[in-house]
């Protein structure tokens, strides 16, 4: 029998080349989308007047359909820049102090939902695997329930989940959780995060766990698990040998003049820590005279979401605070930062992290954060650099082995890591190195997507009814 066909929904959809953009959800599906082909569904990115009733716009890349259509700009000011971005993105990034409800963002968000719902369904075929992905489409597969479907649909939340009693804050929480229980799979980053769902399930709506990672909610049995995602280790490997990356690490080598390169790479969020980072610098400066003259930090942070004040607001912070510590220790012949709004390739960047002896992770909340395994993949193995990585990030809990663990709150545990950091011995460096090369290319994006979808294949028909199992213990 052939493979069922695969169906992924996600907010952007493409690029399908190697080439890729700021942003680690693209980077892991359109990976397994040119291995596998299928349809691939999702926003334009465009918006226009008469969206509600435009066409959906399709495009074949080889084996892959990508089927795309429009937002009224309504829609993008409620669905995408108002709930998913104001509302539910610093919600689930434990960021209370930064969310903004609106009831007008919660209509408009259930409304997209339904009209996403109501151009696939007539693209499906009864026996197709639909994944659906992250915070924008909470709601997705019980709308597409309504619109007929009864096949299999899994869902993947690329960010954090967030603990009931912070998720709790969100009018309408029970209601959006009870909505993913039409999911047959529901898949997170780690265990930290399936355990908050699991917890809301059970202590919110009264549900029970139940062997084989199920939990029963009513009537519903689904399944929920932790899927870690990966990226290409080979390809990012090749991509750092490549002559484009050379030129890149042959140019940083000759600007530093023989002094360490510690190098950040985040979309601008609030979420990357990119200020603390800076303050973390700073201590190190500060504390540490003999460092003074000798050591470069290098901010590579695109911009994202520019449209919103709070990250219009963090660039001007970010420049801020870069310009004072410079400002303070800069010499003649040394600015100790450097911040880039620009992007870079995909090739150059890996070069980038090949020339930097540390790369500087340091994110107040993440789901997984796929820059930490691209600096993993990316180093010459004879010589590589040290991972500073924060406590919570997702990717904390497969590189704890090898990187350095640093409090992203606290400035002096930053100083202390880079200190170390900047003077490890080889051989140490090579020791940590191994324990993360293991894990970054076995772990890559390619196994992420076939656990997936061999666990979504494996759960049992949609049709049939909610197992009699007795639960285990809660939560
Ligand atoms: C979400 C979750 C989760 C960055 N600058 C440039 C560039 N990038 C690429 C990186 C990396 C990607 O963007 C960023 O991925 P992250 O995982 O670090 O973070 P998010 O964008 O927030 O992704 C995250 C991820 O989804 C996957 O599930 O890990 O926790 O928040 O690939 O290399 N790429 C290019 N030029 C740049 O200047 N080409």
């Amino acid at each position: 029998m052939s493979e069922p066909r695969l169906v992924v929904v996600s907010n952007r959809v493409g690029p399908l080349d190697d080439e890729g953009k700021a942003g680690g959800l693209a980077v892991g599906l359109a990976d397994a989308l040119r291995r596998r082909g299928g349809l691939w569904f999702g926003w334009s990115g465009e918006t226009d007047e008469a969206a509600a009733d435009g066409p959906v716009k399709t495009e074949r890349h080889g084996q892959t359909e990508l089927a795309t259509i429009d937002l009224t700009p309504e829609e993008n000011e409620g669905f995408y820049l108002g709930y998913a971005n104001r509302s539910l993105w610093p919600l689930l990034h434990y960021r209370l102090d930064l969310v903004q409800f609106d009831r007008s963002f919660d209509r408009v968000y259930h409304a997209v939902n339904r009209r996403f719902a109501e151009r696939l369904a007539p693209l499906l075929r009864p026996d197709d695997l639909v994944w659906v992905h992250d915070y924008h489409f909470f709601p997705l597969g019980a709308e597409l329930r309504k619109a007929g479907f009864a096949g299999r649909i899994g869902y993947f939340l690329h960010i954090p989940f967030c603990p009931p009693e912070i998720f709790t804050a969100l009018p309408a929480s029970h209601d959006l959780v009870r909505a993913m229980l039409a999911y047959d799979l529901v898949g997170f980053q780690t265990e930290t995060d399936r355990m908050n769902f699991l917890a809301f399930c059970t202590r919110e709506l009264g549900g029970e766990v139940l062997e084989g990672n199920r939990v029963r909610v009513g009537d519903r049995t689904i399944e929920v698990d932790s899927f870690p995602i990966g990226i290409d280790a080979e390809g990012y490997r090749r991509f750092a040998v490549s002559p484009e990356a050379g030129e890149h690490e042959e140019m940083l080598r000759d600007i530093a003049k023989g002094r360490p390169l510690v190098v950040g790479v985040d979309r601008l969020d609030y979420t990357k820590g990119i200020v603390e980072r800076l303050l973390g610098f700073e201590r190190l400066l500060e504390d540490h005279e003999e460092m003074r003259g000798g050591v470069n930090l290098l901010q590579i942070a695109p911009l994202s979401r520019a449209e919103l004040e709070t990250y219009a607001g963090l660039r001007t912070e970010l420049e801020a605070t870069a310009g004072r510590v410079n400002g303070r220790f800069a010499t003649l012949d040394w600015t100790p930062i450097q911040i880039m709004t620009t992007g870079f390739t995909r090739r150059a960047l890996a070069g980038i992290y090949r020339a930097a002896r540390v790369c500087f992770v340091t994110p107040l909340r993440d789901g997984m954060n796929l820059v930490a395994k691209e600096y993993v993949a990316a180093q010459d193995p004879t010589d590589p650099g040290v991972l500073l990585l924060s406590r919570f990030a997702g990717a904390r809990a497969e590189l704890e082995g090898g990187a350095l663990l640093v409090n992203p709150y606290n400035p002096d545990t930053m100083a202390d890591a880079l200190k170390r950091a900047l003077t490890m011995k080889l051989d140490e460096r090579i020791e940590r190195f191994e324990a993360m090369r293991e894990t970054v290319f076995a772990g890559t994006a390619s196994r992420w997507c076939d656990r997936f979808l061999g666990a979504l294949a494996d759960v049992p028909a949609p049709s049939q009814p909610a197992s009699e199992e007795p639960p285990v213990q809660a939560s």
